[in-house]
């Protein structure tokens, strides 16, 4: 394999294995796994099959009855922090793999996905040591003394599907407290970006788990190993993040099991700047919200609606600060935006460029693709993109693009805003931008989303719920709310 171009992979990750009962699974089926910098062949991806994920399924299975099963919280815990300080030690090659498989710039891998890599693993396995049960004394009618308390045990064997935009920090913020509370896991990362997972079974294998913890097994959805995970009736439950869409066939997949299901899926979502608001912090922060990681984190804003007084100075402002955006190779300095994860999926977010424009949108910035005069050519690089005057009922307006666009409407009074921005199918996250304190409390109340910023976007304190509402999926992860997901709980009551 020719490593002769930017950002190639180290020789070990062209041939990316299948992680089994701790063992290292070659496949005869492969598919490409390509950069989207380039366009380049970065390594060959061993394709798991039914039978292979039967394998890891049985695996883990096996893992649950084995010493894994009584292990104590503590060496759980310490299991993690083993992990935590592998990828701490081979930091520079998990952000290697981020950024060749996805595009992004070093600094965003380095800051957010290696580092929320780490973190999430740490802050599980502290969060893991402290969690309570509960305890409640009771005398019955009939004069019995009673006392009931609950115990937290492992749901069993947890199948974790993730998506492309965040694959380290999706991977552990799934792996970290399913662990802590004892299950044991086989992970589909996506077929998009297959290498930081293969990484993370490398440092569970260094960091000694026992075999059949954590499993990994690659490959596409339907028909190949996501679809076949999904159906095994061997696994209970699912922690599943994606496209809506997919949570859906995923439900039905293991409806007939009524297995336990997380759904963290798509989200529309909008930001409301109101005229009180600090405006440089506010077109900042709008600037950071739409096109962070080139527009794909699901709790991007797509919808900004700004109060009629500020609108036309807001968008000369966002335009402005916008074109100042340095798109390049992802270690340039400076650089603020690499490319998208795929040229599919550029090829899907310009769809959305040539029907802004049929559905009338005027274009403020960006609608195209940059060239380089160089192998960047053959990548999958965007503009990012902001349009005005659509009206709320257009396709831009209430599908996810996923990519680096946003939408300004101007708006005139409160309740006109919160209809306009509740008036989505989607409920993730919204952003408000406002200094009057009691408008921001009384509009985040009315906002139907599961997660709400105030001033800022994307700050995140791993004890607190996250999840969305409508087709973004149900079930909060988070803090305890991931233990309390990732664990059945046994109430046991004694009469005394
Ligand atoms: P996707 O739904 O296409 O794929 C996600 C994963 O599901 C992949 O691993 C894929 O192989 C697998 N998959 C696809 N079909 C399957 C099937 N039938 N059975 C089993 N597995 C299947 O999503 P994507 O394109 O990888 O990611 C982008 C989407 O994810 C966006 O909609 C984004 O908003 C959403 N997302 C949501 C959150 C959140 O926390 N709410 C976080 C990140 C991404
Ligand atoms: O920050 C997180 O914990 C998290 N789960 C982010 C998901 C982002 C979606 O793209």
């Amino acid at each position: 394999m020719s490593t002769a171009f930017r950002f190639a992979l180290p020789p070990t990750l062209s041939s990316l294995r299948n992680y089994v009962d701790g063992e290292f699974v070659t496949t005869a089926k492969r598919f490409d796994n390509v950069s989207p910098l380039h366009g380049k062949v970065l390594g060959q991806v061993h394709e798991a099959d039914a039978a292979l994920v039967d394998r890891a399924v049985k695996a883990a299975r096996r893992a649950l009855d084995g010493p894994w099963g009584s292990a104590s919280v503590d060496e759980r815990a310490q299991l993690l922090y083993r992990v935590a300080g592998v990828i701490e030690r081979r930091f520079d090659e998990f952000v290697a793999a981020e950024v060749a498989d996805t595009g992004r710039t070093v600094e965003q891998a380095k800051k957010l996905d290696v580092y929320r890599g780490i973190h999430n693993l740490r802050t599980f396995a502290d969060l893991g040591k402290q969690a309570q049960g509960d305890f409640f004394e009771t005398r019955t009618a009939g004069g019995d003394d009673l006392i009931n308390y609950t115990v937290r045990k492992p749901l069993g064997v947890v199948a974790s599907i993730s998506p492309w935009n965040l694959p380290l920090l999706s991977v552990t913020w799934k792996s970290g407290p399913a662990l802590i509370c004892g299950n044991t896991m086989v992970v589909k990362p996506s077929e998009e970006t297959p290498s930081s997972a293969t990484l993370l079974a490398e440092a569970f294998h260094e960091a000694g788990a026992p075999p059949g913890v954590f499993n990994v097994v690659h490959g596409f959805g339907p028909n190949s190993a996501g679809a076949a995970l999904t159906a095994h009736p061997g696994i209970d439950a699912v922690t599943f993040t994606g496209e809506s869409r997919t949570g859906a066939t995923i439900m039905k997949a293991v409806a007939d099991g009524v297995k336990e299901i997380s759904l963290e899926l798509g989200g529309k979502n909008a930001a409301i700047v109101f005229a009180d608001c600090d405006f440089d912090a506010a077109i900042e922060g709008t600037l950071r919200s739409a096109f962070a990681n080139t527009g794909q984190v699901c709790l991007c804003t797509e919808r900004v609606y700004v109060e009629r007084p500020i609108f036309e100075r807001f968008v000369a402002a966002l335009k402005a600060r916008t074109e100042k955006l340095k798109i390049g190779w992802p270690d340039e300095p400076g650089v603020d935006m690499g490319s998208l994860v795929s040229r599919e999926h550029r090829e899907k977010v310009r769809s959305y460029f040539k029907l802004a424009q049929d559905e009338g949108a005027t274009l403020v910035t960006g609608g195209g693709v940059p060239t380089f005069g160089d192998e960047r050519d053959q990548g999958a690089f965007i503009q990012p993109t902001i349009w005005t005057g659509l009206p709320d009922t257009a396709r831009c307006m209430r599908e996810e693009v996923f990519g680096p666009v946003c939408h300004i409407a101007p708006f005139d009074s409160e309740d006109e805003v919160l209809r306009r921005a509740n008036d989505s199918v989607y409920g993730l996250a919204a952003t408000l931008w406002t200094t009057n304190l009691s408008r921001a409390h009384r509009v985040a109340r009315k906002v139907h989303t599961g997660i709400i910023w105030v001033n800022t976007w994307y700050l995140r304190d791993l004890r607190t719920p996250f999840g969305g509402t409508k087709l973004s999926g149900f079930g909060r992860e988070g803090g305890r709310w991931s233990l309390d997901f990732y664990s059945e709980t046994t109430n046991i009551c004694i009469r005394l």
